[in-house]
């Protein structure tokens, strides 16, 4: 192949990558905002995130799976309250119904972040990869933050 045609290989198949990607994307757009990871003690190794998680679409979407560089696993948890104790159960995905919002906050449903792989100090940004079951991936930045030490209902994630 000359130097010529391997640049209108390129063009195609790039442009062939883009539509294929761009058909993928379908009409499902998930939009999350405010995302945020608590800021924990160095020796503290799992620490708690939050976002918002918006289906603009007219169809289920669900959250199948979170994924960062900055951590060695990202799980779903939702807190409950049971006789009085709080516990964290473990979600295998989250749906997000037709039009509706997902609040991740203290006290509910939240991201559990197992082993940061440095220290993260209030004001980091982390990169989270969120995966839906429809193959889409929504990457993001969470903001390392304090948490507000006048809410004691956070003590529990
Ligand atoms: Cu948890």
């Amino acid at each position: 192949m000359n130097k010529v045609n391997l640049f209108l290989f390129a063009i195609f198949f790039s442009q062939m990558l883009f539509s294929s990607s761009a058909f993928t994307d379908g009409n499902v757009k998930v939009s999350i905002s405010d995302a945020w990871v608590s800021e924990a003690p160095t020796n503290v190794s799992v620490l708690a995130g939050y976002a918002n998680i918006h289906n603009p679409s007219n169809k289920l979407i669900t959250l199948i799976a979170i994924s960062s560089q900055n951590f060695s696993k990202i799980e779903i948890h939702r807190s409950v309250l049971n006789r009085e104790i709080i516990s964290m159960e473990k979600q295998e995905s989250l749906e997000i119904s037709a039009e509706n919002t997902i609040k991740l906050s203290p006290g509910d449903f939240h991201l559990m972040l197992f082993e940061p792989n440095k220290p993260l100090r209030s004001g980091d940004t982390v990169t989270l990869n969120f995966l839906f079951s429809d193959g889409h991936i929504e990457t993001i930045e969470a903001k390392v933050k304090r948490r507000d030490t006048e809410d004691h209902s956070h003590q529990n994630h």
